[in-house]
């Protein structure tokens, strides 16, 4: 039998303003006798007495070390969700990734479940099937941003051991809304059912993980992260006729020929009106 990983203390939710940090805001109480909210964004005050609510720009170092201290685990989905001129990326999510390690490493927590995302192999064919090893091929800054914030996990699982499941989240959002999130949707359900495998299973080492559900045509084969038992128990199947009545894009559309859809063709930024930096 694997041993069990220590019970968590307190627990820190980064990003909890968003659209999936409100999710698990809500999902996650009763992980940890306490959970700490932080965002950049208002969240509101505490929902209980075991929340606290800490507001942090993650690009302010000293901000995030008092953020971090006196958690055991993090659920770090705070930063840029979308492409964006790189200037805005390297404040939230790459300086301010390397502010939540050091914070980590400094107040001794073990455990990191990161959301990164299907945009660090943004630029694969849709024709195309792959696992975690598969070369990344990011599909913009913000691509870039979290493939770097893969390496971060891996380096501080290297160098100081703590470990960290990185979720290549597909599209997580209350219904698939489009084609290409047939492939690529992600239930609440799914979602929370893989943070939970991340935080508890021992022994992670720093593991890739594709976040998507149990749909008809998947991209992504999860082999590489089998010790973590997820199970999908949700699937895109229900919308595909409310989806498939939607006007089909042309064959050459980047949201049909790229498992990265749109994100593959935005930018570059700054050059015209359209795009400003
Ligand atoms: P979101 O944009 O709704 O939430 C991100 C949160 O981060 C926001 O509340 C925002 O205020 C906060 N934030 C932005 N800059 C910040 C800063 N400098 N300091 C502190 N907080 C800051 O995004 P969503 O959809 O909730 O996604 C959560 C995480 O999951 C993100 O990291 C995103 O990249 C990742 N992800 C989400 C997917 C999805 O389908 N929803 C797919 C793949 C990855
Ligand atoms: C992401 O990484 C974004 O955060 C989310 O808003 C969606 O665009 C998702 O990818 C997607 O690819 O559908």
């Amino acid at each position: 039998m694997q041993a069990q990983t220590p019970p968590l203390q307190r627990l820190l939710l980064t990003g909890a303003a968003g659209g999936l940090g409100q999710v698990l805001r809500q999902r996650l109480r009763g992980l940890a006798p306490v959970l700490r909210v932080s965002d950049i964004a208002g969240m509101g005050a505490p929902l209980d007495a075991q929340e606290e609510v800490n507001t942090c720009d993650l690009a302010d170092k000293q901000a995030v070390d008092a953020m971090v201290a006196g958690c055991d685990a993090i659920v770090h989905l705070g930063g840029v969700s979308v492409e964006r001129p790189f200037e805005e990326v390297l404040e939230a999510n790459i300086k301010g990734i390397f502010h939540l390690y050091e914070a980590a490493r400094r107040h001794g927590v073990k455990r990191i479940v990161f959301a990164s995302s299907n945009h660090v192999i943004g630029f694969y064919k849709q024709s195309e099937k792959i696992d975690a090893n598969a070369r990344r091929r990011p599909d913009g800054y913000y691509g870039l941003s979290k493939s770097f914030g893969e390496d971060m996990a891996s380096f501080y699982f290297d160098r100081y051991g703590i470990e960290t499941v990185s979720l290549r989240i597909g599209s997580s959002f209350p219904e698939p809304k489009d084609r290409r999130m047939m492939h690529s949707w992600l239930s609440y359900d799914d979602l929370v059912q893989l943070v939970e495998k991340s935080l508890f299973t021992p022994n992670v080492g720093h593991t890739v993980v594709y976040g998507a559900s149990a749909n008809r045509d998947l991209w992504w084969d999860n082999h590489a992260a089998a010790h973590l038992g997820f199970v999908p128990k949700d699937s895109s199947e229900p919308w595909r006729a409310q989806v498939e009545a939607q006007p089909a894009p042309a064959v050459n559309d980047p949201v049909a020929v790229y498992q990265g859809g749109a994100f593959t063709a935005q930018g570059p930024f700054g050059d015209t009106p359209e795009q400003p930096a």
